[in-house]
This record gives structure tokens, sequence and C-alpha cells, in this order.
């Protein structure tokens, strides 16, 4: 029998049963309703001290504050061990080891065909040929149909089967169609089958790698270098309850300030206030909206982090100010390599606080960043997230708002002490306190945005701050918004934006982007216009170039393209109001921006697998063209019927979902579809944003058979989060509609005056018999500030779809 024992324990989060034989052990537990958390030790009495007790684990994702785990009743019959959670229960073989968690009706959500481990050995010098190395194995049952969404950061189709994946951060500039691993490893994934979902998070931050049904096409293999498998099983039964239950148990993502949902532009080469001035003056030259703008690593003195080059901002705080006053916030990039120089104040801290990353050998590690040499703040360790947080005053009092966290995987250039290193980063073997980089790599970008968001809590508790990150592990969501890193500015790239996007959704991160318009090589006009297009829906809007390539500012590719991105830009404004709200629900459901199709429709395998288009909602379908030349595209259109809203305005007779549609879309239009039974808030476009408390609020609704639902979040759009949800409903019975405004639950309370633009009322005649709506066009209908419903009569047939 490989476990002979087994015990019912308390353990640092909660009840756990522990569970052993001779050489390998296993820890039970259940964190939350419907999650199993099943710790593997293979290997045991070797890699850990103590044994048969085993270490305490300290996880870079998990929530600080998640409660204590829930009983667990545990039942023996014969060699068949049952543990149950709540909802969830381990059935465990003693004999074999093998192991499954089945959901609350008894069916088997995930089966573990074997696991295993190795002892450990003295490990000769890292070369290139143990870039593969692993001990601890597990192999999970891939059974046929079944999907895999997630992994985190990924190029590729939203379903990952038949691809193998690393979970070590990389930079890589820039990054390909192919290219894995890229700068965020989150080792959770969505296993949708059948319609119904469970999910699978191992947490672990060492390097992995997952094997999906590649190698062996009936087996999910997860391999690790670190000596045991922490793995959670999350029951569904929808993709939106693993998602939800991730995040309870690794964190939502706090609420974004509206500015960063705006229009912005970066670029890398901006080096003076007055380059940024130039920038500012463009845009409102040409009557282009604009948020912010990003300052690359030009600003500092010397490449000298928490510095600015006193010849290129001669006075920081005096242009925040002053940009402030056109409506635009200043993002300025940070980067962890510390400038190795004696005299420097951040170094000297560094080195006096024992704050910095060492070699095997004891000594500070010095690699070659942008400053030269560099050390590295050791982000893993709490005083050291403490002692960088305390460093953002700097940019607190000079009225920054917003940070830009760069090549934090870390990534480094070459070392002082050469070491072979897998992608430009530091060697397996550096130490980070009492562990190796092998172990905590993935996770260094946490602590530092970690450090970001305590920064600005402490010294600008007034304002809501916006942090940026490129590499990440699981949990970074509740830290910062992720960028897609270096993209290009290729078609392909801005396909791949949808899938890469959707995917980091679909793990957990809702708020993500990709560089508009792509950061490497020379952009053309056609593609930055139909990236502006595909970007509405991106979590935010940045406009992003390399060093030394050509201008992208929306207006330099003449007049015609300058117009259709402008158009784009006031698309996205007049949206925000839906945005701001997709970006609160998040917040509170992990419910991505831009939501893959599968979140909704997961039982339909032409929406589960579709990533060229997305979701804002459950009823805004964005299909942007993707190509080249292409002057129209095909969409598909899951069950339900659709209106099309090109560039949001009614634009046709509605469609019945189940099929694809072929949409016209010349250059200037985004082809949007509104579905039966929702409504979408907008605003009007403007040169930027101001509060989230819209001045002008109108709707455009599709009625359904049933009435339509949408609903809009206001608040101050920066400082603490502290709105009012309001729902428009309107409720279809026979011939009646009755349209209501209010929050939920305080009925009748007055509202406003707002606009509605009823869709999908084709054929229908009020009581007086005059006609309610043609095909494509929309009733004009305004809801008075009081608060009292307002009851339509559909009088006319045609009107149930
Ligand atoms: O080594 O700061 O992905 O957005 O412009 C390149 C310069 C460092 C990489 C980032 C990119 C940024 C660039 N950085």
């Amino acid at each position: 029998m490989r476990f002979s024992s087994f015990a019912v324990e308390s353990g640092g989060l909660g009840p756990e049963v522990r569970v052993w034989g001779e050489s390998d052990a296993l820890v039970v537990s259940a964190p939350l309703p419907g999650v199993l958390r099943v710790r593997l030790f293979p290997e045991a009495r070797a890699n850990s001290l103590g044994f048969p007790r085993l270490g305490v684990k300290r996880s870079f994702a998990l929530r600080p504050d998640l409660p204590a785990g829930l009983d667990l009743t545990v039942t023996e019959e014969g060699a068949d061990l049952r543990v149950q959670g709540d909802g969830v229960t381990l059935r465990l073989d003693r004999v074999t080891g093998a192991w499954e968690v089945l959901g609350a009706a008894g069916e088997v959500l995930e089966r573990a065909l074997a696991w295993s481990g190795e002892a450990p050995t003295q490990r000769p010098a890292l070369d290139a040929e143990r870039f593969n190395l692993r001990r601890t194995r597990l192999n999970l049952d891939a059974p046929d149909g079944a999907l895999y969404l997630g992994f985190g950061e990924r190029v590729g189709p939203l379903d990952k089967r038949g691809m193998h994946l690393t979970f070590w951060n990389t930079d890589c500039f820039p990054h390909h169609t192919e290219t894995d691993p890229l700068y965020v490893s989150v080792p959770f994934t969505t296993v949708l089958r059948g319609g119904r979902a469970h999910g699978v998070f191992v947490d672990e931050s060492w390097r992995m790698e997952v094997d999906v049904a590649r190698a062996h096409p009936h087996e999910l293999r997860w391999a690790s270098s670190g000596p045991e498998l922490d793995v959670f099983v999350l029951a569904g039964p929808g993709p939106a309850d693993v998602l939800r239950r991730y995040a309870d148990l690794t964190g939502y993502a706090p609420m974004p300030p509206l500015w960063a949902l705006g229009s912005a532009q970066s670029r890398w080469g901006y080096r003076t206030a007055d380059d940024l001035r130039a920038v500012i003056q463009g845009y409102r030259d040409r009557n282009l909206p604009l948020d912010s703008v990003y300052v690359d690593i030009d600003y500092m003195d010397a490449y000298k982090v928490w510095t600015v080059s006193g010849a290129n901002f001669p006075d920081l705080r005096a242009f925040v100010k002053e940009a402030g006053a056109q409506g635009v916030k200043l993002v300025p990039i940070v980067d962890p390599g510390v400038k190795l120089e004696a005299g420097y104040d951040v170094y000297e801290e560094a080195t006096r606080g024992d704050h910095l990353v060492r070699t095997a050998r004891g000594d500070v590690l010095v690699g070659e960043v942008w400053p030269d040499p560099a050390v590295f703040p050791d982000f893993t360790r709490p005083e050291v997230v403490a002692w960088w947080a305390d460093r953002h005053r700097f940019f607190a009092d000079a009225g920054i708002q917003g940070q830009w966290n760069d090549m934090n995987e870390p990534a480094c250039f070459s070392l002082r002490q050469p070491r072979e290193t897998e992608g430009k980063t530091l060697p397996y073997d550096a130490r980070h306190g009492t562990r190796t980089h092998l172990e905590v790599h993935n996770a260094y970008a946490n602590g530092m945005s970690e450090a970001s968001r305590l920064g600005y809590a402490k010294f600008s508790p007034q304002i809501r701050p916006w942090v940026l990150t490129r590499a990440g592990y699981a949990g970074i969501q509740r830290h910062a918004t992720v960028w897609t890193g270096d993209n290009t500015a290729t078609w392909s790239h801005l396909a791949l934006s949808l899938p890469m996007i959707q995917g980091l959704g679909l793990s957990g991160i809702p708020f993500a982007a990709a560089d508009v318009g792509g950061f490497a090589g020379d952009t053309t006009g056609e593609l930055l216009a139909r990236w502006y297009q595909a970007a509405v829906g991106y979590a935010f809007l940045r406009n992003h170039a390399a060093l030394g390539t050509a201008d992208q500012e929306p207006w330099r590719f003449g007049e015609a393209v300058t117009d259709v991105i402008r158009a784009a830009l006031e698309l996205r404004y007049r949206l925000l109001p839906h945005l701001y709200t997709l970006s609160q629900g998040a917040t509170r459901t992990a419910l991505p921006v831009m939501r893959p199709l599968a979140l909704h429709w997961p039982a339909d395998e032409d929406a589960a697998r579709e990533d060229t288009q997305y979701l804002l909602g459950e009823g805004l379908m964005v299909a942007p063209v993707l190509r080249a030349g292409h002057r129209r595209r095909l969409v598909y259109l899951p069950a339900g019927d659709w209106a099309p809203v090109f560039n949001l305005s009614p634009s046709g007779p509605v469609v019945a979902g189940g099929q694809h549609v072929v949409a016209d879309a010349p250059l200037d239009t985004l082809p949007l579809y509104l579905r039966a039974g929702t409504a979408v808030p907008v605003t009007e476009a403007a040169p930027h944003t101001t509060s989230a408390r819209w001045a002008a609020l109108s709707w455009l609704v599709h009625v359904g058979p049933q009435g339509f639902t949408g609903e809009v979040f206001e608040d101050d759009g920066d400082g603490p989060v502290g709105g009012r949800l309001t729902r428009l409903t309107g409720e279809r019975d026979g011939t009646r509609l009755t349209i209501r405004q209010g929050a939920p639950g305080d009925a009748g309370e007055a509202g406003r005056e707002v606009t509605l633009h009823l869709l999908g009322l084709e054929g229908a005649r009020d009581a007086q018999g005059a006609e309610l709506g043609r095909a494509g066009s929309a009733l004009r209908l305004t809801l008075p500030a009081d608060g009292q419903p307002v009851t339509l009569h559909l009088g006319g047939a045609g009107t149930t779809p």
C-alpha cells in the first residue's frame, strides 16, 4: 500500500487530511466551496525535512486574506479513501496513489493517472541541457473532446490542447506568433467538455511545464522543477463559475481609474517634456481624444530608477500639473534593475538593507540591464516590497497617479559573474533569501507591482492608482493590469492580440491589452486604423512603439486615416459607460472586459473556439477586420437574435444567431452586433474623461421576446470606489413593454432623463397603429427623471421573433 496512514489535522489554513506511506505524502483540504486542494509530495521522505510532517507553503498566488478552509468528511472503504469538502470529493486509491475529484453529483471532474517525484541530487553546474530539468510530475486524464483554456499569457488559439507550454517568465524581443514562454505565467486552466467546465490550478512558482495532450493525446502532464505540486481542482458548472472560484482563491483585480480606460499615447523615444507637450498638442489640434501619455526609460538620469533627468524634465511636478490641466495624466516607466553606483541613494539603501538578489556564492548578483552595472531588488521578500513601496513617494509627490512596471521577469542582458541562464534573466541558482531563483523567478513581478500599489496607497490615498506590469504570476491581477509586451506592427500580431488577451482573461487577469499599432517594426495607416477598431474593447488603449520605428501617432498617415482613427477613438469614448461598468463588474465577478465567446456559450463548440471576435458583456459582439485589404469578414453569431449596430449605429435588420454571417466593413467600419435582451449604456465622445457620473447617458437597447436588461456603474472615476449601479430593465408581457431604471432594490427612486434607442421592434405598431420600428432602425424614447416606469404598447404583429 503506497499510503498506509492518514490523519485529520488542523493546518495553517484550516482542516487538512494528511495521507502518507513509506516515501510519498499528500495533503487534502477544502479552501472554499467547490474547491479541493491536493498537495502532492512524491518522495516526501527524501525531499521534506521532518517527514511524515510536511513543510508550510508560502504561496505568491493565494489571497493573503483567504478565509480558513472548510470542514472535511473522511470515509474509508478498504483501500479507498474519500475526503469530502463542500460539493467536491477526493477519492484516493491508497494502493496505487491514483485519485479522482468528483463534483456534487458524483461526476468525475479530474482524474490523476499517476504522479511521481525524484529525490534531490547534487545537481552539477546548470547548462543548456539541464533546461529541461524537472523532478515532480502529475499526469491527468485528458478525455476526448475536452478543451483546455487559459494557462496565462500564450500565443496560439484559445484552446491549448496539443501544445507544450513552459512556465518561465521571459523577455523576448520581439515575440512571435509561435513564441513560448512569454512574460506571464499562470498555471491555471479551465477544462471545457460537453458544455460543462471545471478548473485545474497548480500553484507552483517553480519553473514548470505542461504538456497539453501533445506528447500523449489523452494526458495532461504537469512537470515541476520543485519538490511538490499544489493542485486545486475547481468545480463549475460553467466557465464563469470556475473563474469566480479562481478569483475567490487568488483575488480580484482592483478598479482602474476612468482615465486609464481613455486613449493613451506612448513611445520609446519621447525624451523630454517638450516631446510630450508636442504629443498632447498633436492630439488636441486634431480633436483626437487623449487621457494619458507614457514616458519610457529616457526620462531617467542615466537609467537610474527613481531619478529624473533635469535636462529632459526640468520640473516634473510642474509638467504633471500642466498636462493635468489639459486632461492628460503622465505614466512613467519603472524598471527593477538598480544601477550599481557608489553614492546613488537607491543603491546605497538596497545594499545597507540587504535587499538585493545574491549569487549562489553569496555575493550581490551584478548584471547589465539599461543601467550597467545593475543589481536586482529581491521582490520575493516582504521587507524588500515594503522598501520599494516607500520609494514611490518620489512619484506620488510629483502628482503622478499611474506607473508602468517593465522588465520584471526580471530581464537581465548579461551577468558580471557569467553563468548560463534560461533566456535573458538571472541564473537558476541565484539566491532570494533562502530560496533559489528557479523557485521564485515567476513570482518576481508580483512583489514589484504589489509595492507600487502599497506605495500609492500610502502616499496618495486620495487617488485610485493605475499600475501596469509586463510580467506576472497567478495573483498578479490583485496588483496590476497586464500588457502583452513586445508585439510587432504586423497583421498577425493584431489578430494574435485577441486570443492572447482573452486567454489572460480566462487566467484570472480581467484587465489586459496589447500595444496598439504594434511595438516593433513600422506600422502602416491601415494597420493602425484597424488596430484602433479592434482595440475598442481592450481593457486599456495604448498606442506604443519601439525606439527607431516609424512615427505612429494617429495623424502620421494622412487625413483619411486620421479620420478613421478619430472615429474609432470616439467610439471607444462613447462606449466608456459600458467599459467602465464591465471593469467594475470584473472586480466583483472576475469576468474579463474582453470576453471570449466560450464564457457565455460553453456548449457551442464554434463559439468556444472563436478567437477572432469577442464580447463586451453578455450582449455586444465585436468583430473587427484583422487582415490587410479586407473589406468584409465572416462573423460567428451564437444562438440568439443579433441587431447589427456597426460603429454603434443601427445598421440593418436583426439576424438570427447560430450561424456565420458576412459583415461588410470598409476601412471606416467596425462590425458590432447587439444581442436581443441586452442593453448597453453609451455617452458622447469627449476630448478626455472627467467623471464616471455621466452627464449625457443613453442606451442602445435590443428588445428581446422577454424584454431586456442592462446596467451602468457610476462613480467619480477616481479615488476610492464607491458608486451606484443602475439597472435598466424592460419587461415584455404580450404587447406591453414596461421600462424601468433604478438601482437594484430601490425601485421608484428618482433616476435621470435618459434616451433609449430601441432596436428589434421591426414591424411593431403602437396602440394607435403607428409604426414603432422599421428594419434596421431604432425607436428613440426618453425616460423621465422621476424614476417612474414607462409602458410602451406594442400592438403590431411581427414583434415576436
Ligand atoms: O529592453 O523601455 O516591453 O514597452 O518600450 C526594452 C524600453 C525595454 C521593453 C518594453 C517596452 C519598452 C522598452 N522595454
